[in-house]
Parts: C-alpha cells; structure tokens; sequence
C-alpha cells in the first residue's frame, strides 16, 4: 500500500526549467560555447556542477577551478533574478488539486530534488508547509541518477521501499528512483522517453493509479 509520495521539484511541481535554460545559455554565449534545447535536456535533474560539465564538453578551451566557480555563480544568479519572479501561477498544473487528495488520503508528501535553491522555490510558491519531509541539494552529496536524494526522503517519511512512489520528469530522477528501489511515475520529459513504471501526460492520473491499486 502506498504511504507516500515523493516528488521532483523542478519539473514537476514548478517550471523552473525554463530559467535553468535561460541562465545555461547567457554563461555558454558569454564564453562563446554551442548550447541548445537538447543539450539543456540532459542536465535535468543533475546538480549545477555537473550541468556545468556537460556544457563544457563544447569548449574549445580548459578551465581552472577558480573559473569554474565563477561561472556557476554567474549562471545561480541570472537563474535566482529569475526565481525572484516566481508565485503561486507557476505551479505546474494538477499539482494542487494533487496534493489535495494526497492530504485527504493521509498519504505523506516529500520533495526530493538536486536544486540548492529548493527552499527559495518553495517559499515563493508558497507550498513549503505542504510537505512532510524536504531533501534538497544541500543535503546530499551525490546527484541524480545516484539514489541517495530519494534514499534520504524516504527515511525522513519512515516509509519501506514498497510504500513510496517517486514522481519524476527527469530521466536521471528516473534512474535515481529505481536504484533506491522505488517505482517511478514519470513525467513531462522522462514520460516522453516512456523511463517510468507509469509514464503520465496528466500528474493527476496519478490518483487514478493510486484508487486502482499498483
Ligand atoms: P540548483 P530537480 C534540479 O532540480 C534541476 O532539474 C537541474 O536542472 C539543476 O541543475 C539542479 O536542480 C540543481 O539546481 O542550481 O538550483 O542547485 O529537478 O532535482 O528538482
Ligand atoms: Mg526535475
């Protein structure tokens, strides 16, 4: 029986995806690296420094540890000028009507996700209190697709494996999900790539799932 859900946070609850782009792409053309939509795909779900190392695989040139630091504060702050914008519309739809049910239910809620600016997000949309139980990217040390986000919300939730359900878009969240045991309701971009146990173009099909029983 599922006791809980943990869910993605960019994605999934809020589109904050699209600032990710938008800040990704003025560091690649400040240092003059080819970056698109498709390459952007691919840091979904993986923290900022990884993101980063994707987009240099395109650079011409190497970068010393003190530039690369500076381009990860460069890309955080055009992205949390853009957070700054952030309320209660961004959220994604059927993600209140969702969380609803879930607290008529009794069923618990997390957040597990790779973003150091969880906090921010949440406080903007104004859905922090919703949860039980809050990972973030400060948290932990390893990023998506290793487990240890979903590791970690599920042990905060004192839930087994089997009593838990990731809600994911990412396909490295997806990986994440299965290694730490936990089936996967995928989303947006990993329910495109059909990555998940139940693949939903409509997050509140979930509790369609959840009143037929998995
Ligand atoms: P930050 P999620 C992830 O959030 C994003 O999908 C990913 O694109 C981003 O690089 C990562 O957070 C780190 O974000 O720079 O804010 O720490 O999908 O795991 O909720
Ligand atoms: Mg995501």
């Amino acid at each position: 029986m599922i006791k809980g859900i943990i869910f993605d946070l960019d994605g999934v609850i809020v589109s904050t995806d699209q600032y990710h782009y938008e800040a990704w792409k003025a560091l690649a053309d400040r240092e003059g690296i080819y970056f698109n939509k498709n390459i952007n795909n691919r840091l979904r779900g993986v923290s900022r420094r990884e993101s980063l190392m994707i987009i240099l695989e395109k650079s011409q040139r190497k970068y010393n540890e003190l530039e690369i630091e500076e381009m990860l504060n460069y890309k955080n702050e055009i992205y949390r000028n853009s957070l700054n914008k952030l309320t209660k519309i961004d959220i994604m739809s059927g993600v209140v009507e969702l969380l609803e049910y879930l607290e008529s239910q009794n069923i618990k809620k997390a957040i597990g996700s790779s973003s150091k600016n969880t906090m921010l997000i949440l406080d903007k949309i104004g859905l922090k209190a919703k949860f039980d139980y809050i990972v973030d990217g400060i948290m932990i040390t390893n990023t998506k697709p290793d487990p240890e986000v979903f590791i970690k919300a599920r042990l905060g939730l004192g839930l087994q494996e089997d009593e838990c359900l990731v809600v994911e878009d990412a396909v490295a969240g997806v990986m994440a999900s299965h290694y730490a045991n936990i089936k996967a309701i995928a989303v947006g971009d990993a329910a495109k790539n059909k990555k998940g146990d139940y693949n939903l173009d409509n997050i509140l099909d979930l509790i369609k799932i959840l009143k037929k029983g998995l």
